[in-house]
């Protein structure tokens, strides 16, 4: 099984940006969530994230069905723990808090929740979460119990994917936590985007096109809006129209 050819680059890095909207089922009610289902049939997103750091309410299947019911998107689960696999959706992102020391975050949680979703039919992506201290402590950090990676430690971050990327993990999540007080800085997205090949996420604090614009051209591949949105739901328009002019001017250029 231990051949000897260096295994060769995942090469999954297209160039084409996509845009994430998260639903954080604690925020939403059905008519916000409807409302923001509409926006998306006229500005397109790429993807419905569903899940938050805490979720006190039982809405997220309710959430999860209206958005199957009434939208194309997929729904991808953004799990803060084991209770959180939802076969209606589409796919769920299997986080691995790279970013901290918690054993329960890195595969506790995982150990607890593989049989179900071996059976759930979900698509499974593999992802190096990273948590950035981005200000104020966050949701995310707090009850995964981690010191996040300090803001201006772009190194830490690259590293830390580059040992994602090598134990085989196939998307990193670079994220300041919801509603961070500024995204994560431009400087260490490069240095992310400059040290792995696999796709890059990156979401938290993200509330001006200016900053969403920063962050792609950092070279995120994906960036997730969650708080901006649900407070200001004609920001979805916006940030769906800059992300398909990433795309327009890529296809032009090829
Ligand atoms: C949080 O990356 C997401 O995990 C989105 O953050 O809610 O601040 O947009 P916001």
């Amino acid at each position: 099984p231990f051949n000897q050819d260096r295994p060769k680059s995942q090469q999954h890095i297209t160039g084409r940006k996509h845009f994430a909207v998260l639903l954080d089922p604690d925020n939403l009610t059905e008519a916000s969530c409807l409302n923001i289902i509409a926006l998306s049939e006229q500005h397109p997103v790429d993807f419905f994230f569903v899940g938050g750091s805490l979720i006190t309410t039982q809405n997220q299947a309710g959430i999860i069905r209206l958005l199957k019911e009434h939208s194309q998107s997929p729904v991808i689960l953004f799990p803060s723990n084991s209770q959180h696999i939802d076969s209606q959706a589409d796919g769920i992102l299997l986080l691995s808090l790279i970013s901290g020391r918690n054993p329960d975050f890195l595969i506790g949680q995982h150990v607890i929740s593989a049989p179900a979703l071996k059976a759930s039919g979900l698509a499974v992506y593999p992802t190096g979460y990273m948590l950035v201290d981005t200000g104020l402590q966050t949701t995310a950090s707090y009850m995964s119990g981690t010191t996040p990676i300090p803001y201006n430690k772009p190194t830490i971050a690259a590293c830390t994917a580059m040992a994602g990327e090598l134990l085989g993990l196939q998307y990193v999540y670079l994220d300041g936590g919801s509603g961070a007080q500024k995204p994560v800085s431009a400087e260490m997205v490069a240095a992310v985007r400059e040290a792995v090949e696999l796709p890059l996420i990156v979401g938290g604090g993200i509330n001006t096109v200016e900053k969403a614009a920063e962050t792609l051209g950092a070279g995120a591949d994906v960036i997730v809006i969650g708080n901006h949105i649900e407070k200001n739901p004609g920001f979805l328009a916006e940030v769906s129209s800059l992300v398909a002019s990433y795309n327009v001017a890529l296809d032009v250029r090829r």
